[in-house]
């Protein structure tokens, strides 16, 4: 089945990539809510929250690391910022591969929309 964030992980489609390892690839998203809005995407093909196992646990750790990484080489890190997992409709999540959006740039509302 195709996925598009497997697509831009792969290299198929293009995206302004910000960092690559052999974990995660974080690249800025195409419809930005926040001066720096990134997505944190894993390389293994994971569909929901729901889908994850406790063998993926380091994953998801490296997905906060590599955020943590991208939030002070993007000079947010002081000022602050918001990382968000969507799950499923009511959570909003659109795309079926899961990302972690990191915002900064601004200040975030609460409780969110
Ligand atoms: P979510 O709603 O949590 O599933 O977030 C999906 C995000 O993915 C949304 O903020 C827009 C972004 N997005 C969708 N298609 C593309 C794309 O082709 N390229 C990039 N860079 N981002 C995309």
């Amino acid at each position: 089945m195709s996925c598009l964030f497997c697509d831009i992980v792969e290299g198929k489609i293009p995206a302004q990539i910000v960092k690559k390892d052999d974990h995660v690839v974080v690249f800025r998203d195409i419809q930005p809510q926040a001066p720096t809005h990134v997505l944190v995407v894993p390389t293994k093909h994971i569909s929901t929250i729901n889908d994850l196992t406790g063998q993926d646990a380091a994953i998801i750790g490296k997905m906060v690391m590599a955020a943590q990484e991208v939030a002070v080489a993007e000079g947010i890190d002081e000022s602050g910022y918001r990382m968000v997992l969507n799950c499923n409709k009511d959570g909003g999540q659109s795309v079926f591969h899961i990302h972690l959006h990191l915002l900064g740039g601004r200040t975030m509302q609460w409780p969110p929309g």
